[in-house]
Formats: structure tokens, C-alpha cells, sequence
């Protein structure tokens, strides 16, 4: 029973500083004793390198001018203006092609020695790495992807042109176009829509709601949580995904799927989001699986983290200077490792 540990300092997938501070935080906070605490081996392998760029400082384009792409035809089919330009104007594209192809490499490296992977973000650009690797070493992969917004824009619908509002689709091969810098990838497996549950959704774009529609993913909003509740949202997500329970898992959790209550830290909050018990609930439920073969834990925003007031005891080794969603982020790592009561 041993967890690899990878820090991925990626945050050109968005537009906030410190969220590349992730990774040392949480070591710095008690990673390895928490691990340890519930009765796991560690093996920190380091940061991934990012191929770092010095950037120019590029205008935001207004991509979705006219009509922007088209919603009604006959099929709820989502139809858009095919424009190579699109695609280079994706924002630090180069870094973060780049430096997800020695994701990809790091990732498959420890997935081979049947290890635990956790990856720490960085912002969810990551992703589509991990899960490629994930979906490179384990036949059937499925994915739950647990996250306030669908990160399943392509380039044509995004209205920011970050690339952490758009892994999922990437991962799920529905870019129309070759990415720049992304060349390492084309070849590899890409994951199904049948095998993706997506979790805790309540701010999502305009056509996103249109891809997610049409792509055969399974979604659960926050009003899907609210009405039959988190136990049966994850049992339901998991029957639909793997419905025989033998498959691996690989677990996206993006910190801003919880509410700002208990996780303040991330830079793109939305109000409504996932309690403490939600969420503890879920991590539980895919940990009593025996399945989860790798997680990435990305968003958390060390800079704009708050004072924990320490009103409670902790059962768990965490560093007393520990935030609150620092702490948070530890107490999920050992949730997800079976940490059971
Ligand atoms: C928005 C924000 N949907 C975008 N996305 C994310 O820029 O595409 N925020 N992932 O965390
Ligand atoms: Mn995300
Ligand atoms: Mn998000």
C-alpha cells in the first residue's frame, strides 16, 4: 500500500497566481504524516517540471462575437466555427502542452508500479494528463470528475480561453482541431464519455450546458445532490460507470466543487457548493470501492487561504499553522485512502 506522491505546479491554466504553491503547502502542512496516519508508504516523487515561458501579455479576445456558435439546429447538436486560430489562442498553450506531456511521463512512470497516484495541483489543466496516463495503464478507466463547473468547454465555446475550463473535453477527444504543443498525445487512448461521471456542477457555461447534454457523460448537478441526496448520487454515479464494480477509478477533485464555507482557497468560487459531509461522503463511498487507482487534487490556492479557527480537535497529524483549506485538502487525502471514520 504505497501513495506516489506528484507535485504539478502548473497554474498557466488560469488567471490567478499561487495556485502552483499547492503541493509545498501541503507538504509543508503534514502530507506524509497523514498518509502514514492512516496506514499508507509514501513515496514523494517531486514536482513535474513546467516547461516555463515568458509570456507577452496577450489581449483577451472576444471569441464568441456574432453569433458565436450555433445551438438550435435539429439535433441539439453543438455546431461551431471551425478556425485554427482558435486553437493557438488558447491561453500559455506552449507551457502547458508542454509541460503535460513530462505530466503524462511522470504520472504513467508511477501508475506502472501499481502505487496510489495522487497528483497535486497546480490548476486542473493537469488533468488531462493524469487521466490519459490513467486511461494508458488501466484498461476500462472510469473517470469521476468532481468540480463546481463542467471544464468541458472546447476552444470555440470558451469564453475566458483558459485551459482549465477545458480538460475534460480535451481528454474526452472532442477538440475538433490538433492542439499546439500537444502533438505527444494524439496517438494515446482517449477516454469514453460512458465511463465519465461528472459531480457537483451549479456554474456552467452557456454551451457547455450543450455539450454536457449531447456527450453521453454522466452528470450530476448540485440540484440532482440536493434532491436525492450525496449517498445516492454516488451510488448512481457509480452503477452507471461500472455497473459490474471491478473497474479502476481515477478521481478528478477540484477544490471549488466544495462550498466557500469550508474551502475558501480556489479562484473561480461558486456559491451553493458541496458540504463538508457531502463531500467527505463521496471521497468515503469511492474509497470503500477498493478501486481508486489515482486522484488529482488541483485549485487549492494557498495565497488565499484563511486562518483556521481551531474550534475542534483533529484525529489526523496536520501542522498546527494548518488553513482551512489546507487542512481540508489533508483530511480529503485521507478520506480517499480509506481514513474511515
Ligand atoms: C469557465 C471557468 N467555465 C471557463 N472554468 C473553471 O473559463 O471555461 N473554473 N474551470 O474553475
Ligand atoms: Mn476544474
Ligand atoms: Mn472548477
Amino acid at each position: 500500500k504505497k501513495v506516489s506522491i506528484i507535485g504539478i505546479p502548473l497554474s498557466e491554466g488560469q488567471d490567478l497566481e499561487g495556485v502552483h504553491l499547492a503541493c509545498d503547502d501541503l507538504r509543508r502542512l503534514g502530507l506524509y504524516d497523514v498518509i502514514k496516519s492512516v496506514g499508507w508508504d509514501y513515496e514523494d516523487v517531486g514536482d513535474v517540471k513546467i516547461e516555463k515561458k515568458k509570456m507577452h501579455s496577450n489581449e483577451k479576445k472576444i471569441l464568441l462575437n456574432g453569433n458565436g456558435p450555433e445551438k438550435n439546429d435539429q439535433n441539439g447538436c453543438v455546431e461551431y466555427e471551425e478556425n485554427n486560430i482558435y486553437y493557438n489562442d488558447i491561453k500559455n498553450i506552449e507551457v502547458i502542452g508542454k509541460s503535460s506531456e513530462n505530466i503524462f511521463k511522470q504520472c504513467d512512470k508511477e501508475l506502472k508500479k501499481k502505487n496510489f497516484v495522487l497528483n497535486i495541483g497546480g490548476d486542473h489543466s493537469i488533468a488531462f494528463a493524469t487521466i490519459l496516463s490513467s486511461v494508458h495503464n488501466y484498461e476500462n478507466l472510469k473517470l469521476v470528475w468532481i468540480d463546481a463547473h463542467g471544464d468541458i468547454n472546447v476552444p470555440e465555446t470558451s469564453p475566458s480561453m483558459n485551459y482549465h475550463g477545458m480538460p475534460l473535453a480535451h481528454a474526452l477527444n472532442l477538440f475538433k482541431k490538433k492542439v499546439p504543443y500537444f502533438e505527444w498525445a494524439e496517438k494515446l487512448k482517449h477516454l469514453k464519455p460512458e465511463n465519465v461521471a461528472l459531480i457537483g456542477i451549479r456554474d456552467v457555461d452557456e454551451y457547455e450546458k450543450i455539450i454536457i447534454k449531447k456527450s453521453n457523460i454522466h452528470y450530476y448537478s448540485m440540484f440532482d445532490i440536493d434532491k436525492h441526496g450525496m449517498y445516492n448520487i454516488c451510488k448512481n454515479a457509480l452503477q452507471k460507470i461500472d455497473p459490474d464494480n471491478n473497474s479502476p477509478i481515477h478521481v478528478s477533485l477540484d477544490i471549488d466543487s466544495i462550498d466557500v464555507l469550508y474551502a475558501p482557497a480556489t479562484g473561480t468560487l461558486a456559491k451553493g457548493g458541496l458540504t463538508y459531509r457531502e463531500i467527505h461522503l463521496l471521497l468515503k463511498m469511492l474509497a470503500d470501492t477498493k478501486r481508486v487507482v489515482c486522484m488529482d487534487l488541483v485549485e487549492y490556492n494557498p495565497l488565499m487561504d484563511v486562518k483556521d479557527k481551531k474550534l475542534h480537535c483533529d484525529s489526523l497529524p496536520i501542522h498546527a499553522d494548518a488553513t482551512v483549506t489546507g487542512k481540508l485538502c489533508l483530511e480529503m487525502i485521507a478520506r480517499i485512502l480509506g481514513n474511515d471514520i
